[in-house]
């Protein structure tokens, strides 16, 4: 994780200096669909289905799906969301992406996550300008300063948030900031280690401190018995990757 956050800390500096986030500034955003949030209140599944081109923890996972075709079919077979990772050297994804996502998704009502290693304010200003409805921020990466700011700065460009946690003792970082979705993953980010009981354990106690928030379960989901278990310890939110994209088609995953 850290060789990852230095990695993009590097990235958002060299973008910084060739001017990109002034020209991207200057754009006007993409309409978004209103509230993530809110969709996965409403939504019968409460899965957001994310598109994943490869992970470092499993390496290439789908070379070849296309991400229009790919969120259209999220949309059709009844996600609530979608999350589009937009980094490049661990995760094979780009801005770009996320670009070409929001069309399809806004013609669908789909909201969409910017998943990505947010280290700066820029970059959610970006997520905001290709269409995003909503930023993840990890808790593990950030200060409590940057992590309050950036939750702050996020809403008031219109944007909400899905803040994840791994542990408990992050609980505390994230129940003032306002967070509209909190997320506990289940991988641990120290040595990519993935276990959904680790998500039913800490259920209880983030249900209880949320706030109201939506709780999402991150990672690891790979059937409808572990959404059906998770909900059981109040998530509402099931964000599933690899399950989906190791299908040449990742929507046919909805039907096995
Ligand atoms: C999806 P999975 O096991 O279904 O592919 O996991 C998602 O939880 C995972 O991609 C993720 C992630 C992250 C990736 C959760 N938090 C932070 C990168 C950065």
């Amino acid at each position: 994780l850290d060789r990852i956050v230095q990695s993009k800390r590097r990235e958002v500096d060299a973008l910084r200096a060739a001017g990109y986030y002034q020209a991207i500034a200057t754009v006007s955003p993409v309409e978004s669909v209103a509230s993530m949030a809110e969709s996965i209140r409403l939504s019968p599944t409460g899965i957001i289905a994310e598109f994943k081109r490869r992970s470092p923890s499993r390496g290439l996972i789908n070379g070849t799906a296309d991400v229009e075709r790919t969120v259209e079919g999220y949309a059709s077979e009844g996600a609530a969301a979608c999350s589009v990772l937009t980094d490049t050297p661990f995760f094979g994804g780009a801005p770009s992406d996320l670009a070409r996502a929001s069309r399809v998704a806004g013609r669908c009502r789909l909201p969409l996550l910017r998943k990505d290693f947010i280290v700066s304010r820029e970059q959610i200003l970006e997520a905001r300008m290709l269409g995003a409805s909503s930023v993840l921020l990890i808790a593990s990466v950030l200060t409590p300063c940057e992590l309050a700011d950036f939750a702050e700065y996020a809403r008031s460009i219109g944007l909400e948030t899905l803040v994840e946690i791994h542990a408990s003792d992050e609980l505390d970082r994230v129940t003032g900031i306002g967070a509209d979705m909190i997320g506990v993953n289940s991988r641990n980010l120290a040595d990519m280690s993935t276990d959904i009981s680790h998500a039913m354990r800490m259920g209880d106690e983030v249900a209880a401190r949320c706030g109201g928030a939506v709780i999402v379960a991150e990672s690891g989901i790979g059937s409808i018995e572990d959404i059906n278990n998770l909900r059981q310890y109040g998530y509402s939110g099931f964000l599933i990757g690899e399950r989906f994209m190791r299908e040449s088609d990742p929507v046919h995953a909805f039907h096995v």
